[in-house]
């Protein structure tokens, strides 16, 4: 394919902005190569700066279920921009966008609109501190909630229990506040709990991991966190800001039951736009400025047009049947994904829920970070490019997750089924 378009603009970035992108995994880093500069999309399709033509499973990372360009979508943006995009003040959509929000969360009683899934985890968290009086988090290895500084924390090493910096600038005494478990594991958060206990604020998880490629909750681990972190007096944060929306109108929460004490949104919740959301019970949202001690603001927190995509897209998913129609043709890819790699001989397992699923080129199962460390990387760089080739847009990471959308049609997924066997046999 020609690229020389995406290569001269990529040469122009570098000089401009850090590895020529506004968020790293855009690089192509994870698997080798330059990063393509996109044009338009329409639908499932997105073209490139040299007009080729690709099948996008990345979808923004998660936020186009409609598919690009949704009509309802433009129409809502362009109509509401055209009356001003943005007051510093209340308006009127946010109290439709918080009715429907509840609507399919009802554990956020109370609610705050923000522009990002990392500002939704960082003040989750701030509030879990203020709420409980206490300092320590416990995240999980493989699981990822934003760039906030507490979360940017990986296990220290050996026995030791204190989180260390996973990136160059975060204070160590920062990360000494984060501790680490492991994801399927209850017995190492079981171990935290009791040596830390009176002092962890809260646990926060997705409960379904998707930044380790999409890893599941085994049977009774969300149970089990629920109950451990009451027993403690922690809260427990659902990090949705992929699962919300995306695995159900509900969320993880309503398809594995588990209620939190706080939830983070994000992605679909603005259909492309920037928009995120933190909330919960209403004794720890009370506790939100300017009702309460803990503070939290944004200039463009709610802004009408952001909320415009938000409602407009929310309001196509609730179309019966939609998420009948996003589970049959994700199950039919991963269907084919999974006959693929027996055709091809080449070793590897799929795993899914909803219209987010991961080829990890492991035997299988993936059910930890450990097993996903296993995964063979390099065989994923050369089916990401065979499969660019071939005009299929998949993450550029192997530790990503593929979206399929409402807008991808049955024939998309053969045609993709298709590309996969022989992007596999190349591998
Ligand atoms: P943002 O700040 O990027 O809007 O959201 C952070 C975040 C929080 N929680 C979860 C579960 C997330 O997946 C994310 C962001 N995800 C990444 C990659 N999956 C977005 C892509 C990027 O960083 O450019």
């Amino acid at each position: 394919m020609k690229r020389d378009t995406s290569h001269r603009l990529y040469e122009e970035a570098k000089k401009l902005m850090p590895g020529g992108v506004n968020s790293p995994v855009r690089s192509f880093k994870g698997v080798g190569g330059e990063p393509l500069f996109i044009m338009r999309g329409r639908g499932p399709q997105i073209w490139d700066a040299d007009g080729n033509e690709y099948l996008d499973y990345v979808g923004s990372w998660g936020p186009l279920i409609l598919g690009h360009a949704h009509p309802a979508v433009v129409m809502a943006v362009r109509e509401v921009a055209a009356k001003g995009t943005s007051f510093g003040a209340p308006g009127p959509s946010e109290v439709q966008l918080a009715r429907l929000i509840q609507e399919a969360f009802p554990s956020m009683e109370l609610m705050r609109l923000v522009s990002s899934g990392t500002e939704a985890c960082m003040s989750a968290i701030r509030l879990a501190r203020a709420y409980t009086g206490r300092n320590k988090l416990i995240k999980f290895n493989g699981c990822y909630h934003g760039h906030a500084d507490s979360l940017l924390v990986k296990a220290g090493s050996g026995g030791a229990t204190f989180g260390v910096p996973d990136s160059a600038g975060v204070p160590p005494s920062f990360a000494a506040e984060t501790l680490v478990a492991e994801y399927n594991d209850l017995p190492s958060v079981e171990r935290l709990l009791q040596a830390h206990g009176k002092d962890v604020a809260a646990v926060i998880v997705e409960p379904v991991a998707a930044n380790m490629g999409v890893v599941l909750p085994q049977p009774g681990f969300l149970d089990g966190l629920r109950r451990l972190t009451a027993q403690a007096g922690a809260l427990l944060i659902f990090d949705e800001v992929i699962t919300g929306f995306r695995v159900a109108w509900g969320g993880a929460q309503a398809v594995y039951g588990v209620t939190p004490d706080l939830t983070c949104l994000g992605k679909v919740l603005g259909g492309g736009m920037p928009l995120a959301a933190y909330g919960g019970r209403r004794d720890v949202m009370q506790l939100v400025a300017p009702l309460g001690p803990m503070y939290q603001a944004g200039t463009l927190s709610g802004n009408p047009v952001a909320v415009a995509a938000g409602v407009a897209t929310l309001t196509a998913l609730q179309r019966p049947g939609a998420y009948q129609q996003l589970e049959e043709t994700s199950a039919e890819l991963e269907q084919g994904l999974r006959d693929a790699l027996r055709q091809t001989e080449r070793q590897g397992t799929v795993n899914r829920i909803g219209s987010v699923l991961t080829l990890f080129f492991h035997p299988g199962p993936v059910e930890t970070w450990a097993h996903v460390a296993e995964s063979d990387a390099k065989a994923y760089a050369h089916f990401f490019h065979g499969m660019l080739e071939r005009g299929v847009y998949l993450a550029p990471s192997a530790y990503e997750a593929a979206f399929v959308s409402l807008a991808h049609s049955a024939q998309d997924i053969s045609e993709t089924v298709a590309k996969a066997r022989q992007a596999l046999a190349a591998v």
